[in-house]
């Protein structure tokens, strides 16, 4: 059942932030309004000595209409009670890069393969998402796995964004940075 309601959206149960650890590789994205992070994304989630998650991403941007370059991005997590959700700040290695303050949502993930990621930046006056983001990360570079896909695919309907992602693309871009 699903009535798009943000406060609704069920996510991962029990999350297990040291499994969610290392590299996953953005495979399709949904654009929030005024779309940062185009292609090339590749996150790597931490978890330091006092237990707080952190994350650096890279990833293809285009800033200032027409200058094209990677994004070197860095996040601090801030826990909630839901072990699955988080307040995100994020910050870039230049100034001129975003920042700012997200919720990062974990919707799904089997830690080995695939996980959801979902952020609602503001939420309609009748509990719709108005502008959010949300990401498809794999361990794989090359995309999910045909069984994962379905999962995938159901998630994206129950979080009420099915058809509203578009491929991110691997090209190696953003690898020597
Ligand atoms: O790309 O349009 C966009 C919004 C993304 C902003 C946040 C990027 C930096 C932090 C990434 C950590 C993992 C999602």
């Amino acid at each position: 059942a699903q009535d798009c309601q943000v406060s609704n959206i069920q996510v991962m149960q029990n999350f297990d932030r040291s499994r969610y650890t290392g590299r996953w590789y953005a495979v399709a994205k949904k654009d929030p309004v005024g779309l940062f992070l185009l292609d090339n994304v590749i996150t790597q989630f931490s978890v330091d000595e006092s237990g707080k998650m952190t994350a650096t991403a890279h990833g293809r941007v285009i800033i200032l209409n027409n200058w094209e370059m990677c994004a070197n991005m860095f996040a601090t997590f801030e826990d909630t009670p839901d072990p699955a959700k988080f307040k995100m700040r994020y910050w870039g290695a230049a100034s001129y890069l975003q920042s700012g303050n997200d919720d990062h949502w974990v919707i799904d993930t089997d830690y080995d393969n695939y996980a959801i990621h979902y952020s609602c930046r503001e939420v309609d006056l009748d509990g719709t998402c108005l502008d959010g983001y949300s990401f498809i990360f794999s361990r794989h570079p090359t995309g999910l796995r045909p069984e994962d896909q379905k999962i995938v695919t159901n998630k994206k309907k129950e979080i009420c964004l099915l058809g509203k992602y578009r491929r991110v693309g691997h090209t190696g871009f953003c690898e020597s940075s």
